[in-house]
């Protein structure tokens, strides 16, 4: 592994946060390009009132100067604008009690009691957060486990597409369905009756990537298997419950000869240019666990937020007894942003895998590797 990251932050503290390992010197950094991405994550139809708020923005604390990386670790920062109404309940200071008067205690305590959650969202960290770490107020598990992290996701991961751009390696994100729906009119309608139900709805993305040179991962070891990290870092987003790469699951059913993508001399090439092409793509781009050099194609399935409006059965962890779930504002359907987040989760695993093959010390020395790699390739 030559990239690494942490994240830290609460949704309604007072930032979030990450720490990047692994870049190189000499990377100029598109902050444009990186804003766009998380702008990105905040949009499709279905957001929640929390999208309003926001305007993510990355700040660059250290590792960078004059917009070039250092080789040092990268520390960046988004502000969370809702923490100026939170300030009270997500305190990380304590309060001084013994100097305050009654009323000003009382006030404190009423504002922290308001947002204490006792009744646990089914589908969510919840309950399993709560026993674990021995919390008694939800609240405690809900402001991490929340998809507001993936902010710092895509901000990590947009420096990282950021790189894979600069050797013309494109990804793009597209919603295939919410809710089984597929045609733009179908979707509006159906997030609407969502809404209008205090449902929530998922989905399913596709994400794809061009241009990768072949040979990124490895077939050596079962934790370089590039399929295997993708798979592992696509599905550590919130929500997804599956992760296909090319046919996915339909390799099941069908004869090996309509599955493997057959190897063809691409005769319409001049001898310096000559490379190997298929006419189909179920791979998804990976054979062995490395790239083959035709695109990387995933897929990934979402579930239903499970914050709902029109709460679910649940229990009250202070009383004991059965209530409904605790609703806290929400979105009614996240997909669109899946694509988004999925898209730089699977650049920082690329770019992992790139950097292995090519070095990640400095930009000149790993253009010119991966230069001469190339030439290597097209004369194989
Ligand atoms: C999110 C911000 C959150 C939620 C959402 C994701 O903001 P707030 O709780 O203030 O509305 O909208 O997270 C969830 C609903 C969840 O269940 O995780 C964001 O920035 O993506």
């Amino acid at each position: 592994m030559t990239i690494r990251f942490l994240t830290s932050g609460e949704s309604h503290g007072k930032c979030l946060n990450a720490i990047i390992e692994g870049i190189g010197s000499g990377y100029f950094l598109d902050l444009d390009f990186i804003n766009n991405e998380l702008k990105n994550r905040q949009q499709g139809k279905g957001r929640g009132g929390r999208m309003k708020i926001e305007t993510d923005t990355i700040e660059i604390k250290s590792g960078v100067r004059f917009q070039k990386t250092t080789g040092a670790p990268i520390c960046i920062e988004i502000k969370n604008k809702d923490f100026e109404n939170w300030k009270i309940p997500m305190s990380t200071e304590e309060f001084d009690y013994n100097s305050l008067d009654e009323a000003a205690k009382a006030e404190i305590r009423e504002k922290i009691e308001e947002k204490a959650i006792k009744r646990v969202r089914p589908g969510h960290a919840d309950l399993p957060g709560a026993i674990k770490y021995h919390h008694k107020d939800i609240r405690d598990i809900l402001e991490r486990s929340s998809a507001r992290e993936t902010a710092t996701r895509v901000a990590v991961g947009a420096i990282c597409q950021d790189i894979l751009r600069k050797f013309n390696i494109q990804g793009e994100a597209k919603t295939l369905s919410i809710g089984g729906k597929t045609t733009t009119e179908e979707i509006d309608k159906i997030i609407d009756t969502a809404r209008q139900m205090g449902e929530s709805l998922g989905g399913e993305i596709e994400i794809r990537f061009k241009n990768l040179p072949v040979g990124l991962g490895s077939f050596v070891h079962w934790d370089r298997r590039l399929d295997g990290r993708l798979a592992g870092a696509l599905m550590s987003i919130p929500a997804v419950k599956a992760v296909e790469i090319g046919l996915g699951k339909d390799v099941c059913d069908k004869f090996g000869s309509k599955i493997h993508d057959e190897i063809y001399v691409n005769t319409a090439q001049t001898q310096s240019q000559q490379e190997y092409i298929r006419h189909t793509n179920n791979a998804g781009g990976i054979e062995g666990g490395m790239t083959n050099g035709e695109n990387i194609v995933a897929r990934l399935s979402m579930k239903p937020i499970p914050t709902m409006k029109k709460p679910l059965n649940s229990i009250n962890i202070e009383t004991k007894s059965d209530e409904q779930a605790h609703f806290e504002r929400a979105d009614t359907c996240a997909v669109e942003a899946l694509g988004t987040v999925a898209l730089n989760m699977a650049s920082i695993i690329l770019l992992d895998a790139f950097f292995e093959k090519f070095g990640p010390d400095n930009f000149d020395e790993t253009m010119e590797n991966f230069k001469n790699y190339g030439k290597y390739c097209k004369n194989f």
